[in-house]
């Protein structure tokens, strides 16, 4: 497993020095944030952010995400241009020595929270999304929603989603397999994995479609190409949202198969209904059995990337919600933690209680 930590780049108030001072860490998670979907990243845009993050000792393998232009989710004429600055893309991030690209596939929202700061009775605060606040807002007029905002107009808004009206579940995974078809060959002879990041909440949202929310769609996704550059970004944080989906057995099924090429590692309390509140790492803190999760990548033989997902914001750290320095610091000792003690029991049996090795 191999540690990293996401980074927004130099507009990012976490610093690169600071990352690398946390135990264990391999390297960088990042993208070209000013790069609009559907455009050619630059080859020298991308050596450029490699060397800063080298520089401060840290390796860049791991780009997350190229984004999917709406277009291509619509299946418009026009996807096939797109796909093709894809695969050159991802032909340029192969050159820079990128070995796995994280993307998504939900319509028009990525990560959806009702709430970015919410109190958890230690005052550290946190992101938490309530089904009820979420289906009372009448996207017609606009979205209100944190980080979403201003992101789109009442009017392109309304426009995208009129757009979605004629694209069912079915269809949409259509255009997912189109996409893979043309995508994989070429991630494939670059030495590029694909990983899917399921959805956020693992449910549709605002009548949109969402195809990544399970085991079976995962299942699917897989077998639309089945090769292993066709793989998952296992996001315990948003499978784990939905009391349905078995975490541990999906780390099992997929990483025994070795389509898992990253794992998101956080916890979520949960409630019956799908209201949920991000928490610490620690599994006490929210309804995910990390320690379990964990054990299951270690069986698998996971030799993939990692990353302490989202953070909350402790010891009055302000910046990107879910993104601060010191709790996913946390996260990454305690993921650490966890991997060195299923290793040493795993490899030596009980560990004796007298002597240090
Ligand atoms: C949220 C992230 C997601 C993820 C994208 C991948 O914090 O996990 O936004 O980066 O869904 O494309």
């Amino acid at each position: 497993m191999k540690m990293s930590f996401r980074w927004y780049g130099k507009s990012d108030p976490v610093r690169l020095e600071y990352v690398r001072q946390i135990p264990g860490m391999h390297g960088i998670v990042s993208s070209l944030y000013d790069i609009k979907a559907g455009e050619l990243w630059p080859l020298d845009r991308i050596h450029e952010l490699k060397s800063t993050i080298e520089a401060h000792g840290l390796a860049f393998e791991v780009v997350e995400s190229v984004p999917v232009h709406e277009d291509i989710k619509l299946g418009k004429p026009v996807r096939d241009g797109m796909i093709s600055n894809y695969c050159r893309t991802l032909e340029h991030l192969a050159a820079a020595g990128i070995k796995v690209v994280c993307y998504n596939f939900m319509p028009v929202f990525d990560w959806t929270r009702t709430t970015l700061d919410r109190e958890l009775p230690d005052g550290s605060t946190s992101l938490a999304f309530d089904v009820d606040v979420a289906s009372n807002i009448d996207v017609a007029r606009g979205i209100n929603l944190p980080a979403w905002d201003n992101y789109y107009t009442p009017a392109e808004l309304n426009r995208v989603l009129s757009e979605y009206a004629s694209v069912g579940e079915e269809q949409l995974r259509e255009n997912l397999a189109y996409f893979l078809e043309r995508v994989i060959p070429v991630a494939a002879s670059v030495g590029i994995k694909m990983g899917i990041h399921p959805d956020d909440p693992p449910r549709p949202i605002f009548g949109l479609p969402r195809i990544v929310k399970n085991r079976d769609d995962l299942r699917r996704i897989l077998n639309m190409v089945d090769d292993p550059a066709n793989g998952l970004t296992l996001c315990s944080g948003s499978l784990g949202a939905d009391l349905r989906n078995d975490v541990i057995a999906m780390v099992r099924e997929f990483g025994g198969e070795k389509r898992i090429h990253f794992a998101h590692l956080r916890n979520v309390k949960v409630d019956q209904r799908g209201n949920f509140q991000e928490t610490a790492h620690f599994s006490p803190a929210g309804s995910l059995d990390m320690a379990g999760i964990v054990r299951a990548y270690y069986e698998t033989g996971f030799d993939g990337y990692a990353r302490p997902d989202h953070g909350r914001m402790i010891w009055g750290e302000t910046g990107i919600p879910g993104y601060g320095l010191y709790d996913r610091a946390l996260g990454a000792v305690y993921l650490n933690g966890l991997w060195e003690a299923t290793a040493k029991a795993l490899r030596h049996g009980t560990p004796p209680l007298t002597g240090n090795r």
